[in-house]
């Protein structure tokens, strides 16, 4: 109790992880999994033990975050198992520091290079504040492009959508791609972000083809209230910022939440979780506003729908809440195994493809899921799926890379896009 309520008195001081060492396990067993899962906290608060991975499941690579005082426990515990492991790091606020210190620099770079009119997309990681003033100044200066406020989050903090419409077609499609659902995923809203810059602005390419044949929809920033929280408080956080009633933790864990398949296996009831799934379906604000987009574009009308994660590279395909693959699965992982083959001819790195189940775990009530579900008020988009961007591991960096990763990212994963998007076409 007493630790706790330390805890909860500093909980408004910046969360710092000086001397935290990073343990991996690879492909971890079934028994590994409940060893681990009996070592890590179970309380958002303790930030003593802290298993990286939302939710670990058998063939998956644990990534565990654990401060300096427990790594001769954590070490001793998987040595009487017999768990093989490598500690990739033993200073995760190090990591912490020095790529905040490269943001500051590409940061400088980037708004030195803009003051002699050169305009090219961001190549740091922007604030809240920062990400706002850009999609207004993009809108401001292209009469293709427009911003709309289409929410405000549990703390009252706008939500913006991008949309680019430089279509020359009758009748275009649309395509709908939300990044930054889960706070500590940076690299989501920059290639968001990397991805509008160009469709709104690249000359020749598939840039200008994707511009001129489809209306683009980015809210690049859709859990806004965890975004600024890992700026201010925890780079580690992942879920909005919802003050729970009868509880003393916050946050609901925005891809737990959506209707399909709501409260299902993957998703916890418990408020001090970090995969809290929410008291109701669509009960959070962020949320609901993405949703009542999607229905009023009509999913018959977009081409592709993606929620953006990191990481892992994957390209997931629904459904995530259930094992059973949905009827138009075969449809869905053609034109996903193509997105992962242009991905790889842009940067050269591999996407595994398939539904959460198969290569990660069930996880109910995602958005990937109601993205694609059929049912009344539910986004009836064919083609949606979950990327989970770079890197592959943690011991390349896992939430925490440096920004020169964001163009890179951009470029693979607007590659995917257009591969999606020309299959989807293509198939009947
Ligand atoms: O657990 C998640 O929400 C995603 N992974 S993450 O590490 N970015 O948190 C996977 C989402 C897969 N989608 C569903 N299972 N619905
Ligand atoms: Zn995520």
């Amino acid at each position: 109790l007493v630790v706790l309520l330390a805890v909860a008195v500093a909980a408004e001081e910046k969360v710092k992880f000086h001397g935290y060492h990073s343990f991996v396990v690879d492909e971890v067993s079934s028994d590994e999994v409940s060893i681990i899962n009996s070592l890590c906290d179970t309380d958002q608060r303790m930030n003593q033990i802290v298993l990286m991975n939302d939710f670990l499941a058998p063939g998956m690579e644990a990534f565990l975050l654990v401060a300096p005082e427990h790594v001769q426990y954590v070490e001793n515990t998987f040595a009487k198992f017999n768990i093989p492991y490598n500690v990739v790091g033993t200073d995760y606020q190090e990591q912490i520091d020095l790529v905040d210190e490269a943001n500051t620099l590409a940061r400088e770079t980037w708004l030195a290079d803009k003051a002699r009119g050169v305009v090219r997309a961001p190549d740091y990681y922007m604030t809240n504040a920062q990400v706002n003033a850009w999609i207004a100044d993009l809108a401001a200066s292209n009469a293709h492009v427009s911003s709309s406020n289409i929410g405000s989050s549990e703390e009252g903090r706008d939500i913006w959508e991008i949309t680019i419409d430089g279509t020359t077609v009758s009748n275009p499609k649309h395509v709908y791609i939300n990044g930054g659902i889960h706070a500590r995923e940076w690299i989501s809203p920059s290639t968001m972000i990397f991805i509008a810059h160009n469709v709104a602005l690249t000359a020749g390419g598939d840039f200008q083809r994707m511009r001129e044949n489809y209306i683009w929809h980015i809210p690049p920033v859709i859990n806004p209230d965890g975004y600024e929280y890992t700026h201010t408080n925890n780079r580690n956080w992942r879920k909005n910022r919802r003050n729970n009633a009868g509880s003393a933790c916050f946050g609901v864990d925005q891809n737990r939440n959506w209707a399909k398949f709501f409260g299902g296996s993957g998703s916890s009831g418990d408020p001090c979780s970090d995969t809290y799934r929410g008291p109701s379906a669509l009960s959070e604000p962020e949320n609901e506003a993405v949703a009542a987009q999607i229905r009023a574009i009509g999913g018959a009308n977009i081409v592709l729908y993606m929620d953006v994660h990191s990481y892992s590279q994957y390209w997931l395909v629904p459904w995530g809440g259930q094992s059973a693959k949905p009827p138009m699965y075969p449809d869905l992982k053609t034109c996903g195994d193509e997105a992962a083959v242009a991905i790889q001819a842009a940067e050269g790195r591999s996407f595994l493809v398939g539904t959460p189940p198969d290569i990660l775990y069930v996880a109910a009530g995602g958005a990937l899921d109601w993205g694609h579900a059929d049912d009344a008020g539910m986004g009836n988009v064919k083609y949606s799926y979950s990327p989970e961007l770079r890197p592959a591991t943690a011991g390349q960096g896992g939430f925490v890379i440096p920004p020169e990763n964001i163009y890179p990212s951009g470029r693979e994963i607007f590659a995917g896009c257009v591969a999606n998007i020309d299959c989807a076409e293509r198939l009947p």
